[in-house]
This record gives C-alpha cells, sequence and structure tokens, in this order.
C-alpha cells in the first residue's frame, strides 16, 4: 500500500495521526504530493478526480479516497488499538461525532485558512476575503457547542480517544495558520487538547 499525502494539510494530517495511533506510520510509503503543483496533474487526477490527498492505492492497485475512508479501511485491517467503536452503538456514536467536528469544526476553519492566509491563494483561487471572514464566524460559534460538548467528557466522543478526537486536532492545528488559538479562551478545549497534545501521534505532521 502506498499513501499519496502532503505535509501540513489538515486531511492528510487526520490520516498520518490515525497510522501513527495505529502504529502503522513506517508500514506504508508516503508519497508526499506539493498541493500547489502536484495534485491537479494528470498523474494524480487518475488516482482521484477530484486532485485531493490523502489517497491510499492498494495493493490491487486501486485507490481509496476519503480520510474517513481510509481510516475506516485501516481500522478494519487493524482493529487494534480501537479507534472507531467496537459495538453497533459505538462506531454510530463515534462516527456522528466524527462528522459533527468534520463539517462543524474542520469546515469552516479550513475555509476560513484557504480564503484568509496569503499563502494558500495558490490552492483557493478566487481567494475571498468576506468568505475568510464568515467562515471565521462559523468557526468561532462552533468552539462554543465545542467547549460546552468537552465539560460533560474528556473526549469528543466519550471517555475515551477515538478518530473524532484525531479530526478536531488536526482542525485546530491547521487554524493556527490564522493565529486562532480557542484553547485561550475555552477551558475545556484547553484540557482537552493538552490531553490530546500529549500522545505522541500529535507531533506527527
Ligand atoms: N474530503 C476529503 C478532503 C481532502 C482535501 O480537501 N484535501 C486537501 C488537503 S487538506 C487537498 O488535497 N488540497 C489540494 C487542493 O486544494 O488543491 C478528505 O476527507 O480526504
Amino acid at each position: 500500500m502506498k499513501l499519496y499525502t502532503a505535509k501540513l494539510a489538515p486531511n492528510p494530517r487526520r490520516v498520518h495521526m490515525f497510522l501513527a495511533e495505529k502504529g502503522l506510520l513506517d508500514q506504508i510509503e508516503r508519497v508526499e504530493l506539493d498541493l500547489a503543483t502536484q495534485t491537479k496533474i494528470p498523474d494524480h487526477l487518475g488516482r482521484n478526480p477530484l486532485g485531493l490527498v490523502p489517497v491510499l492505492e492498494l495493493d490491487d492497485g486501486r485507490f481509496l479516497t476519503e480520510s474517513r475512508a481510509i481510516c475506516s479501511y485501516l481500522e478494519h485491517m487493524h482493529p487494534e488499538p480501537n479507534l472507531m467503536g467496537q459495538t453497533p452503538e459505538e462506531r454510530a456514536f463515534i462516527e456522528m461525532f466524527d462528522r459533527r467536528v468534520e463539517w462543524g469544526v474542520l469546515l469552516p476553519l479550513a475555509n476560513w485558512v484557504r480564503h484568509g492566509h496569503p499563502g494558500l491563494g495558490v490552492l483557493e483561487k478566487p481567494q475571498i476575503a468576506d468568505f475568510a471572514e464568515a467562515s471565521s464566524q462559523k468557526a468561532k460559534a462552533a468552539m462554543v457547542w465545542l467547549d460546552e460538548d468537552l465539560a460533560g467528557r474528556d473526549y469528543v466522543a466519550g471517555n475515551r480517544f477515538t478518530i473524532a478526537d484525531i479530526t478536531a486536532f488536526c482542525a485546530l492545528e491547521f487554524a493556527r495558520l490564522v493565529k486562532f488559538k480557542p484553547w485561550e479562551s475555552h477551558p475545556n478545549i484547553a484540557r482537552w487538547r493538552d490531553q490530546v497534545k500529549a500522545r505522541p501521534s500529535a507531533d506527527v505532521g
């Protein structure tokens, strides 16, 4: 298997962190692509017509895209440690929380960064300042419910670390590019982030 991926980008980082938690980081070859020049060319469009990373090339030559689908596949192939739930109920709730932070936290933060950071103008054409501003408002509002959610439990999806923590953590790390540090004003996010940041997988970019 081979992972087409990129440094610093939040979705590839989700998969890197997931692999690190599974102890698989060094077992899968990683091919780093330059997002500015190597994702919208025929070679990569052949792997993913959307021209995005991550893409996992399976041993039979098929290309699996979408971070969560890649993680689901890895979870089935390497069930321990469990990151996506053991029982039908647990799996469903972890998926619910993971999608909640993917759409409610990662999406507005990514749009804020992509439309608001001058360095990402090469990927986002046109960059729309008003959209960056609107996305920043949505992201800030999301921090309120995330902080409230985390008041009642240790991790995003319950009392143990799961894929939902990986998604939320990678989203917040990416937002440091626009100097967004919600842990400075939201105590439950701060406590949760400290716990996640202490894991070795958090250092994998
Ligand atoms: N829904 C996809 C999103 C993938 C995605 O947006 N990847 C970004 C990096 S985080 C990318 O490849 N960007 C390249 C570009 O915008 O040209 C997933 O979960 O994997």
